[in-house]
């Protein structure tokens, strides 16, 4: 099987770090995509144009990373994602709020990106607003996480190293204390030191 990503995606890094825990490397390939030079190989398998999305040996390609992990998950028996019952609800939970950071910060840099004399500085505050309380959420829920290996804490990890790849200036570690030690732990892992997008 093989996995299309970019090197800086955070939502391919999400489906990346997940198949390390899962030491399933040697099952599926990881390739290089990058969605913004329109690849035919990509719009062949995912027609949205976005990455990550999985070739399968079988069966259509997989797009949209919560899907992607949920397949990745189904390939052993080591549970990432809980069967049924509150205990997936929230793992589930806690991905979309991970997620959620992502497409504002995605969102902003998008905003920020364009010529001044485009920019509306209102939809920049509005998602810096809500990243920052998503964090305050976070922070205050993290006994819920913080000693877990699930996709949940995997999820926010991934979207707590995306603040520092491209909104660093928001400096979430001083403000966020609990959520910087939780990243530090998970920062320490293979499945994290070897996903670690380039700088820049
Ligand atoms: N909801 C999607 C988001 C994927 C996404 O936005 N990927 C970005 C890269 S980080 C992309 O491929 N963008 C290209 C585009 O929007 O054309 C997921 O979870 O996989």
């Amino acid at each position: 099987m093989k996995l299309l990503v970019s090197a800086t995606s955070p939502y391919a890094r999400k489906c990346r770090a997940l198949i390390i825990e899962k030491s399933l490397e040697k099952r599926i390939a990881v390739a290089e995509c990058p969605p913004m030079d329109d690849p035919a190989e990509l719009h062949a398998v995912n027609p949205l144009g976005k990455v990550p999305a999985l070739i399968r040996d079988r069966g259509p390609a997989l797009f949209d990373s919560p899907v992607i992990c949920e397949f990745i998950d189904s390939l052993d028996d080591e549970r990432w994602i809980p069967s049924g019952g509150e205990s997936r609800l929230m793992v589930l939970r806690q991905q979309a709020m991970a997620d959620g950071i992502l497409d504002l910060v995605m969102g902003r840099r998008i905003e920020l990106n364009r010529d001044i004399t485009l920019r509306w500085p209102f939809w920049a505050e509005r998602w810096e607003a809500a990243i920052v309380r998503a964090l305050d959420v976070l922070e205050a829920e993290r006994s819920h996480f913080e000693r877990s290996a699930d996709l949940g804490a995997l999820s926010i990890g991934i979207a707590l190293g995306y603040l520092d790849l491209r909104y660093h200036e928001l400096d979430w570690r001083a403000s966020h204390p609990g959520l910087a030690a939780f990243h530090g732990r998970w920062a320490e892992r293979d499945s994290f030191r070897l996903t670690e997008p380039p700088k820049g």
